[in-house]
């Protein structure tokens, strides 16, 4: 059985939010097409407390881009966004929740980051989405949403470990690119981990 998962399309992420990603808006008409097809609709929240490690603005001296070490774990630094019941932490009001059944919230510790739906960064915090899905029967995941070379990436690739067999939707995504090639890396990383890119027009016939 499919099921949809719709990363982090929050207005933090789409433009003139705190961590913009360019033609972020451009996913929602694409993802709204595709909810029609599936029966199973998941989505992820990026939900951090506004002492959290990520934000440059918690580490005096930082700025964002800058890479530290956060309880073990390397951490790029990133502007305060998402901050748990902001604006900025909401979905974009276009796309369309009437059949998502659950939300899973991410990032909500201060003391580490979770890009992947699935799993915290340090692999101890567990969000429950892996056994959830499969509660549901769920054996197919297509994956879209924002970013695609970091929360769209590592949920990828933990949906392949979790033992779905996973697809990307390429036009259902896009990417921070904060180094010129970070999207296409990012694909081909999820690539030599099994996951297969296929496009909207693959689901939509
Ligand atoms: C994300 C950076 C920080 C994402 C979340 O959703 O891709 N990126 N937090
Ligand atoms: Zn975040």
């Amino acid at each position: 059985m499919k099921a949809l998962l719709i990363v982090d399309v929050q207005n933090d992420f789409l433009p003139g939010g705190a961590l913009a990603v360019n033609d972020g808006d451009q996913v929602i008409p694409v993802i709204n097409a595709l909810q029609d097809h599936f029966d199973l609709i998941v989505a992820t929240q990026d939900w951090h407390p506004s002492d959290h490690g990520s934000f440059a603005a918690n580490h005096p001296g930082r700025n964002v881009g800058e890479f530290i070490d956060l309880n073990g774990v390397q951490q790029i630094l990133w502007s305060v966004h998402c901050v748990q019941e902001s604006v900025g932490a909401d979905f974009h009001t276009d796309l369309e929740r009437d059949k998502w059944a659950a939300v899973f919230q991410k990032g909500t510790q201060k003391t580490v980051d979770s890009y992947s739906g699935f799993f915290d960064n340090n692999r101890q915090g567990d969000t429950g989405l892996s056994s959830f899905l499969k509660k549901e029967g769920a054996t197919d995941l297509f994956v879209c949403g924002l970013a695609t070379d970091y929360c769209v990436k590592f949920t990828v690739l933990d949906g392949m470990s979790e033992g779905f067999n996973t697809y990307l939707i390429a036009d259902g995504t896009k990417a921070v690119n904060l180094e010129v090639g970070d999207y296409a890396r990012s694909i081909k990383t999820m690539e030599q981990h099994g996951a297969r890119i296929i496009t909207s027009k693959d689901l939509i016939m």
